[in-house]
């Protein structure tokens, strides 16, 4: 079993990514199951074949520890690490060829708090990889195209696993991809536009931090993605199986 973690900033597109990625897999000869760990989420795009609400519950935690819901999302987060060899045994029982695992809306908890890299890193699998999203009605400056990228890689350190880049939402920047397209692959023209930053702080800061990521091979070539038209899904999909079976793509 493979797995695949979608990773992204709240509202990036992972839960609807996820509903089309399943299927995809199946289409293609491959057995896929769904699982969602976030146990905040009242409605999905698809039906989830392990869920971790079955096992971690909002309102009870809310009630039984007198709660808010922010200190509820905060121990339900915490508590995902605890429900691993459920969620585990739940995932072997279906023995798929790929596991995609939806992740919490909550970026930060899940990734900076203990539990999301201890459930990335123990999950028992053949291969993992994250998906990162980047949303593309966040990255349509090249300044907040290096701040995503900057928060991608510190993502990479957390879960310590391969990462693809993917600019979500493709169909929403119909004129506007291209041009996050070539920042992202080219320092030259990423610097001559962070160069129109009217701030200096913000250019130098950008420009040091596209710098530091180039330097450190952190490279986020992105593949434009839509979840809507699927465009881009075939591309995103090889470059699952380059990296998770070593070249070996799935059935076009
Ligand atoms: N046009 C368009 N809308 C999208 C696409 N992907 C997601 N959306 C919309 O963006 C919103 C958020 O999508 P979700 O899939 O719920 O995003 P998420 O990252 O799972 O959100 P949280 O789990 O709440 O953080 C929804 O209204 C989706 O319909 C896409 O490719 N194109
Ligand atoms: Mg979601």
């Amino acid at each position: 079993m493979h797995a695949i973690f979608l990773a992204g900033t709240a509202g990036s597109g992972k839960s609807l990514l996820t509903s089309i990625l399943g299927p995809w897999f199946v289409e293609k000869g491959s057995s896929s199951i769904i699982v969602n760990l976030d146990p905040g989420v009242i409605s999905l795009p698809y039906t989830p074949d392990v869920d971790i609400r079955n096992y971690i519950n909002i309102e009870e935690l809310m009630e039984q520890y007198q709660l808010g819901p922010n200190g509820a999302l905060i121990l339900s987060s915490d508590m995902i690490a605890t429900k691993l060899p459920e969620i585990q045994e739940e995932i072997d029982s279906f023995d798929p060829d790929y596991a995609i695992i939806d992740t919490p809306g909550q970026l930060e908890l899940f990734a900076y708090r203990e539990s999301g890299p201890f459930v990335v890193k123990n999950l028992s699998a053949e291969g993992k990889v994250a998906i990162f999203l980047f949303d593309a009605a966040l990255v349509s400056n090249a300044a907040n195209l290096v701040s995503i990228s900057l928060l991608a890689a510190s993502i990479r350190l957390r879960f310590g696993i391969p990462q693809i880049a993917v600019l979500s939402k493709r169909d929403l920047v119909e004129k506007g991809w291209k041009k996050i397209l070539k920042w992202s692959s080219n320092r030259v023209e990423l610097e001559a536009e962070l160069q129109k930053e009217k701030d200096s702080e913000v250019y130098l800061l950008s420009k040091g931090i596209a710098s530091s990521l180039a330097k450190a091979g952190f490279s986020h070539e992105l593949i434009p993605v839509s979840a809507v038209t699927n465009e881009g899904i075939v591309e995103l999909s090889a470059s699952i199986s380059r990296i998770l079976r070593g070249g070996e793509e799935v059935e076009d």
